[in-house]
């Protein structure tokens, strides 16, 4: 059997006309792994239901930022290009997948998306909002691969089952980042600077979120993690854990 991996497309809505899209790396990832990518654009919240008996699990992309309303803060004028009903797919999907056990993984934004789900909050520019920032938005001048910084793996947590703990050099292309952490999510991920880079949902099957963007990296860490995504996606109906 080979896993369906529901990705919502992100939106491209800095210029005229509005695309839809997915990076080519993210396809390929699940592809290599042995899954199967199906891309959906904006379905209602019924469809989405519907649509999740189909699928065996979640990959939530990178993309522009959340709308700071979703954690309950004022837009200020580092957060732009925002798409109110991506926010409603993800962060609907983000829920389910909670509480449906259905396995999730979130990159970037889909970092973001998980922590806002479950009650947490972003800094909308990390450069000026929290103080020793590390250099973490590297979209300029950086091919997307380049290893920007550290993340220190928490030991005991799943990423470190995966990662095989200690440090991982990590891109990073990011300008947001979690705040307030969700009571409900272990960091498992930091870098140097204290921010949060990835996270886990105890006791669920498959439900990590990771600052960086695995699926530019070719290192068997990254590939490591998206063979243990698809492996519980596989076991979604068996209620056991894929590893
Ligand atoms: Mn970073």
């Amino acid at each position: 059997m080979i896993p369906n991996i529901l990705i919502p497309l992100a939106t491209q809505n800095d210029q005229r006309p509005i695309i839809y899209k997915l990076n080519q790396t993210y396809a390929e990832a699940i592809c290599r792994a042995g899954g199967n990518p199906i891309m959906v654009a904006r379905p209602d919240d019924q469809t989405l239901q519907e649509l999740l008996s189909t699928i065996d699990g979640i990959l939530l992309a990178g993309g522009h930022d959340v709308d700071p309303n979703t954690y309950g803060e004022e837009k200020n004028e580092h957060t732009c290009n925002v798409d109110q009903d991506r926010d409603r797919v993800e962060i609907t999907l983000a829920r389910l997948a909670q509480e449906k056990n259905i396995p999730i993984l979130g990159i970037c934004r889909g970092l973001q998306v998980m922590n806002i789900t479950l009650g947490g909050s972003l800094y909308q520019h990390l450069t000026t909002d929290l103080s020793g920032s590390l250099t973490h938005d590297m979209h300029d001048g950086q091919k997307r691969n380049f290893l920007a910084h550290e993340v220190e793996i928490k030991s005991g947590s799943l990423l470190a089952q995966i990662y095989g703990g200690g440090k991982a050099m990590t891109n990073s292309l990011h300008h947001q980042g979690i705040k307030r952490l969700s009571n409900k999510l272990t960091a498992s991920g930091a870098t140097s600077d204290g921010l949060i880079e990835a996270v886990e949902l105890r006791g669920h099957p498959f439900y990590i979120g990771v600052q960086w963007h695995p699926e530019e990296l070719l290192d068997e860490p990254s590939t490591r993690l998206f063979q243990a995504f698809i492996a519980a996606a596989k076991n979604k109906n068996a209620g056991t854990k894929a590893f």
